[in-house]
């Protein structure tokens, strides 16, 4: 049983613009969990940050007992079972083959994410640093997973009919890309997850938590 009965809030710690980051916000949105955004930068405000999380690693979720995690996927798990002992239904289902489903939806979700920025991370070393084939490689796997995410995508959901996490953390990282890459974004070449996209920012727990910098 989780204790939630401190009456301090949650504390996330990241900018919107992390796909990690903005994941775990919007299922905040999603069940109605109340918390604080400390709105920080890994980057741009380490001194800011140094005392919060040395780990320089977001997000982290502080919770109202103080205890911190890290790891989105782990601060998910944490979200949904806090969602279900409040009678909500879990964004990934707690067992058997739909969580299975569900999981392995966002494993593809998390593999386009990752690659994507890692194509960041590789832009931001000076040019001579830079190694287009590393680059190129990351960008193939970036597309091969979100063209696995748009083959499983034939109705209005990835699994089951219905919003899951898969669903929440594809577009999270789909956001990423057009915001931050905007030329990496092959336009045109994923409509069904264009149009997952667009039905999931036009929510209010997307519309919560715009893509910030
Ligand atoms: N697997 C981690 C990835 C988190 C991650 O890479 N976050 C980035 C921001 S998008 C970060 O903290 N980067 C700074 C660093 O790795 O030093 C998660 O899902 O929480």
């Amino acid at each position: 049983m989780i204790d939630a009965t401190n009456s301090r809030e949650h504390q996330l710690l990241g900018l919107y613009d992390s796909p990690f980051v903005r994941r775990v916000a919007v299922t905040m949105q999603f069940y109605g969990i109340p918390y604080e955004h400390v709105s920080l930068s890994v980057f741009r405000h380490m001194d800011a940050m140094r005392p919060l999380n040395p780990l320089f690693k977001v997000p982290m979720l502080t919770l109202p007992n103080g205890e911190k995690l890290y790891e989105s996927a782990y601060l998910l798990d944490y979200l949904d079972e806090l969602a279900t002992e409040r009678g909500t239904s879990p964004l990934t289902p707690r067992g058997g083959r739909g969580r299975r489903h569900v999981q392995q939806a966002m494993a593809l979700a998390m593999v386009a994410t990752e690659k994507a920025v890692a194509i960041e991370y590789e832009r931001k070393r000076p040019p001579e640093r830079q190694w287009p084939e590393w680059s190129s490689r990351l960008r193939d796997q970036m597309n091969q997973a979100f063209g696995m995410l748009e083959e499983r995508l034939s109705g209005d959901f990835l699994v089951a009919g219905r919003l899951t996490q898969a669903d929440i953390s594809t577009v999270a990282g789909i956001g990423f890309v057009r915001h931050v890459l905007p030329h990496e974004w092959p336009t045109g070449q994923y409509p069904a997850l264009e149009g997952l996209a667009a039905r999931l920012e036009a929510s209010t727990a997307f519309l919560a938590v715009p893509i910030d910098a």
